[in-house]
């Protein structure tokens, strides 16, 4: 027989969490009968099919440890989970394409591989053990960036070049933060830091910066004609500022014992709306109003037409969202 069932994980980056499994014969295995069946496979350093499903004897999983191969897993499906549970419960979003359909996960992909990446054509999500450092990419971040990728796709379909790329990067980046701080987890709480816990770089530093975006060293602050040219991960520096500044506002700012001090392109004061609203700004105008072709000007206005429908022309959300795009040098 089958049955649902909740597990306990002992993941890497958000200590112990709930899992949902399901009983099968004798044992479990980790499939999340609660969220549209999401299951998380073991590649075992393999690059491609499915692999093997996990399954465990006592519905316990993982020691926190990258050295034990369930440990990826937890978080993993952890991720899936919280990401889930966001789209559905903030979102109002059946699952990544709105149609009830479950992803599934796949860890232990290849041999030290330093990325994780969501792919449409399997409507799946995979994760590499990063190289040396026993830091897997599972952390809460990039599991909400990579299946937003799915969102993203799924709805806009901004395209991954030039200025409609930094916006698909950059709505990774909000929906991820934003799974992040949803799953108010005590281990990984939240923060506009992309990827603190995987220390991809070794020395301790995030991947990148909401508030502050040049502070990697490479993504824009600002939007400028030129800026299309860049990397999208780094032409969605100006979005995800943009994201910052309405969320929490110009100025130096302590959010979760994390400090933060975000400048604005012409001086100017942003005040910010909160999180919560940015987002149901953002998502309002990625599912209604942006393209494959949004670029920055568009979004702006994508935006502002959001931020009408939600909470009025003459509104302060309306008013902020108009600021804080200004702020960036999006007029
Ligand atoms: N981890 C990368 C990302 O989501 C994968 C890619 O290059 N698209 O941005
Ligand atoms: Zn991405
Ligand atoms: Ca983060």
């Amino acid at each position: 027989y089958e049955a649902i069932d909740t597990g306990s994980g002992t993941s890497q980056y958000s200590g112990t969490v709930t899992l949902g499994t399901t009983a099968s014969g004798s044992g479990y295995n980790l499939t999340d009968g609660g969220r549209g069946g999401h299951a998380t496979y073991d590649l075992n350093g393999g690059t491609t099919g499915t692999g093997t499903l996990f399954t465990d004897a006592d519905d316990i999983w993982g020691n926190g440890l990258a050295t034990d191969r369930q440990t990826a897993a937890a978080d993993a499906h952890y991720g899936a989970a919280m990401t889930w549970d966001f789209y559905k419960n903030e979102l109002g979003r059946n699952g990544i394409a709105g149609d009830g359909k479950a992803a599934y996960s796949r860890v232990h992909y290849g041999n030290a591989y330093v990325n994780a990446f969501w792919d449409d054509s399997c409507f799946c999500m995979t994760y590499g053990d990063g190289s040396g450092n026993l830091k897997p990419l599972t952390s809460l971040d990039v599991a909400g960036h990579e299946m937003s990728h799915g969102l993203t796709a799924a709805t806009a379909g901004l395209k991954y070049s030039r200025e409609s790329g930094g916006l698909n990067e950059a709505t990774s980046d909000m929906f991820g933060t934003a799974v992040e701080f949803y799953a108010n987890n005590s281990s990984d709480s939240g923060d506009y830091l992309i990827g603190e816990k995987i220390d991809i770089r070794g020395n301790g530093t995030p991947l990148r910066y909401m508030d502050k975006p040049s502070k990697d060293g490479a993504s824009a602050d600002y939007w400028s004609k030129t800026v299309g040219r860049l990397d999208v991960h780094y032409s969605s520096g100006p979005a995800n500022h943009f994201f910052y500044l309405l969320s929490e506002g110009s100025g130096a700012k302590t959010v979760n014992g994390v400090s933060y001090n975000s400048p604005t392109s012409n001086g100017s004061t942003v005040t910010g709306i909160g999180r919560a609203k940015a987002v149901q700004i953002w998502y309002k105008a990625l599912t209604t109003y942006m393209t494959s072709s949004t670029g920055y000007a568009a979004a702006r206005v994508a935006t502002l037409q959001a931020a009408t429908d939600l909470y009025g022309a003459g509104s302060a959300e309306y008013s902020a969202v108009a600021t804080a795009w200004s702020g960036i040098n999006v007029n």
